[in-house]
Formats: C-alpha cells, sequence, structure tokens
C-alpha cells in the first residue's frame, strides 16, 4: 500500500507525464479550422468550404507540412447559426488552432472574429461579404472576398444603366448579410427609381406567396433580393406561381446550381452580382482539376476558401512562426499569388482588388455577362 506522500509524488508525476506528453502532441501538429455551415439548407457552402481548405492542406502535407510538421485541419459546422458560430470558435480556440478559415455568413464571421482576435487566431473568411466584420478593429481578421457596398453598387448601376426600370421591390432576408446587401442597393439607386415595397422575409419559411402577392399589387418592374439561395429559390418559383412575371435581382449568397435546381425554370433571367469567372486563368488550373478529381464540381467559394488556406499556410512557412500577430502582419504587407489572381490587402483587412460582375441565369446555367 502506498502511504500518503508517495500516493501524492506518484500522482504529480503521471499529471507532469501525461501534460508533457500532451504538450509534445500539441507541438508535433499545426492546427488550422475550417467553418462554416455543413449541415442544414447551406451545408454545400459549408462543405465546398471545408474540401477546398483539405485539398490545401494536403498538398502541403504531400510536399512535408509546416515548419516541419503536420498540418491537421479540424471542421467546424456552425450550421448559419451566430451562437453555433461562436461555440465552433471556443472549441476550435481550445483545440489551439492556429488560424481559421471561415465563416460563410456575415451573421456568423461577425460575432465569432471577436472570439479569435482576443485568443489571436487569423481569420479570413472567404465569403463573408458584410463590411462590419473588418471594420472592427481586429487586426487578425481577413476576408478574400469583396463587400456588399461594392456588390449594392454594381447591382443597382446595372439596373439603373441597363434594365431602366421605374418601380422596383426590395426583400431581405433580415440577416447581416441580406438586410445589408439590399441596404446597400437601396442605397446606391439613391432617389433614381421608385422603390414601391422593402420588407423583410422569414429564413425557411416554406411559403412567400403573401408577400409576393403584397409586392405585385405595388406593380413593381423588378425585384432585389438580399439572401442566399434556399430562399431565392422558393422565391422565384412562387413568384412565377402568382403570375408576377418580372426578374429578380440578387447577391453572391444565391450564386450556386443549387439556386437553380430549386427554383427550376423560374430561375431563368435572375441577374446576380458575383466575382468573374475563374475557369479562364492559368492561375486557378491545376486547383480547378485537381478539386475536381476529388470532391466534383467546385462550389461558387471553393476557389477563394482554397486561396485563404494557401494565404495562412504560406505566411506560417514565410514566417517560420505560429504566432497569430506576427502572422497578420506578414499578410498584410504580402502580395500572395492565389489560384484566382493576386491578393494583397489593405489596412482593414479587405482585398484591394474585389471586381464584382453580373450574371444571368440562362438555359438553366449561370453566365457571366459582357
Ligand atoms: N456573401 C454571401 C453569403 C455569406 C455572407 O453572409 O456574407
Amino acid at each position: 500500500m502506498m502511504n500518503r506522500l508517495t500516493k501524492f509524488v506518484f500522482i504529480a508525476f503521471v499529471a507532469v507525464l501525461a501534460a508533457s506528453s500532451c504538450t509534445r502532441q500539441d507541438d508535433q501538429v499545426i492546427r488550422i479550422g475550417a467553418a462554416g455551415p455543413m449541415t442544414g439548407d447551406q451545408s454545400k457552402m459549408g462543405v465546398d468550404l471545408r474540401n477546398a481548405v483539405e485539398l490545401a492542406v494536403t498538398e502541403w502535407n504531400e510536399k512535408g507540412g509546416v515548419l516541419g510538421k503536420k498540418i491537421v485541419m479540424l471542421a467546424g459546422d456552425d450550421q448559419a447559426d451566430p451562437k453555433q458560430a461562436v461555440s465552433i470558435a471556443n472549441k476550435f480556440i481550445n483545440q489551439k488552432i492556429v488560424a481559421v478559415v471561415g465563416h460563410w455568413n456575415s451573421s456568423c464571421s461577425i460575432p465569432a472574429s471577436k472570439y479569435y482576435s482576443d485568443a489571436n487566431v487569423v481569420m479570413i473568411s472567404p465569403a463573408t461579404t458584410n463590411p462590419q466584420l473588418t471594420l472592427q478593429g481586429f487586426k487578425r481578421v481577413f476576408r478574400v472576398c469583396g463587400t456588399d457596398d461594392q456588390q449594392g453598387r454594381v447591382a443597382a448601376e446595372f439596373v439603373l444603366k441597363t434594365l431602366h426600370p421605374k418601380r422596383v421591390a426590395i426583400i431581405h432576408d433580415k440577416t447581416a448579410y441580406g438586410q445589408g446587401l439590399a441596404d446597400f442597393f437601396k442605397k446606391a439607386l439613391g432617389d433614381k427609381i421608385q422603390v414601391v415595397y422593402y420588407g423583410g422575409i422569414i429564413q425557411r419559411d416554406p411559403d412567400y406567396k403573401a408577400v409576393l402577392t403584397t409586392i405585385k399589387e405595388n406593380k413593381p418592374e423588378l425585384y432585389f433580393f438580399g439572401g442566399i439561395y434556399p430562399e431565392a429559390g422558393r422565391l422565384v418559383r412562387q413568384a412565377k406561381e402568382i403570375g408576377m412575371n418580372i426578374p429578380m435581382m440578387t447577391g453572391d449568397g444565391v450564386f450556386d446550381p443549387t439556386f437553380i435546381s430549386i427554383a427550376g425554370k423560374s430561375a431563368e433571367g435572375t441577374y446576380v452580382t458575383f466575382g468573374r469567372e475563374p475557369a479562364g486563368l492559368s492561375s486557378a488550373k491545376a486547383f480547378l482539376e485537381r478539386y475536381k478529381a476529388r470532391y466534383g464540381d467546385p462550389g461558387p467559394y471553393s476557389i477563394y476558401a482554397y486561396d485563404a488556406a494557401n494565404i495562412i499556410l504560406t505566411s506560417i512557412a514565410e514566417t517560420g512562426t505560429t504566432d497569430g500577430s506576427k502572422l497578420a502582419e506578414f499578410i498584410s504587407r504580402t502580395i500572395f499569388h492565389g489560384a484566382f489572381g493576386d491578393i494583397a490587402f489593405d489596412q482593414n483587412g479587405d482585398v484591394t482588388k474585389a471586381p464584382y460582375v453580373v450574371w444571368q441565369v440562362k438555359n438553366g446555367r449561370f453566365e457571366q455577362l459582357p
């Protein structure tokens, strides 16, 4: 039988051994997070993001990892829910991630960013477009996509210069992204077009016919929607069902083939703002081929997530550190040669080039307009 002192010394010894073995294990790998909606009706976006980060991590590991260590990707499903996003951020931080690619939704990235920032973790969102994300003064928060003030302006200019409606309706999904984009679009229209309806819808509501009927009664010639593809798909389908034969104009959250599969033929003619087509870029060729071979067609934001992961891993390799502040300082002053072209950041953590263009659904596909 051990006496009390021997027992205490033995337990202390085991605890020190366990802690040092844990530290050794921690030191053997570099963890990066991939966060987004991986279940639920926006899961396509989170899975696209996770696949792209996994591809980047696999390629780095095949070349020997980074700083001589294997890279491990941890996936976090925030279900497009702000509370889940904060919970994922805290879980990742406890698991000692160095950086995160994510989140996808503005309503998730904005609250989660404070936790990453406080924990000295670099955050690069591939898709969050609400300007607020990078206006909070967090030095370790970046995005590789554009912002909703930019795409709202491009949408409004297209409507004013090309479509010339006299009356428009504006709907949004009451989220940080959807309402923000709708408001930027409205602001950019100014007083040049009459806004005959402005209002929010509830996400995941299966039936929007009541609100669409009210909109129809106000006789707009076009309606703008700030929101994501599941709601956009039901809106255009149900609009056609009640005889509302006017085009929808919308933003990047709708840019996915899933929108067209939900809406069917009713999607035809819908205008969407998004970035340029990457398929013709020589820098994108290898990524597109490898992604397709492994996972099938890349989603709209896969290439952005892949570039975000490579920015993080390149920065670790170049600086020789995993310290968030040092990585952020390097990211801020470096031009990265990504699959989607050169990427540089301004003082807020936004990309210096974010060219939005207008696409239209034609013959069941998105086509970039000249
Ligand atoms: N940028 C479109 C969807 C993601 C977001 O909420 O910003």
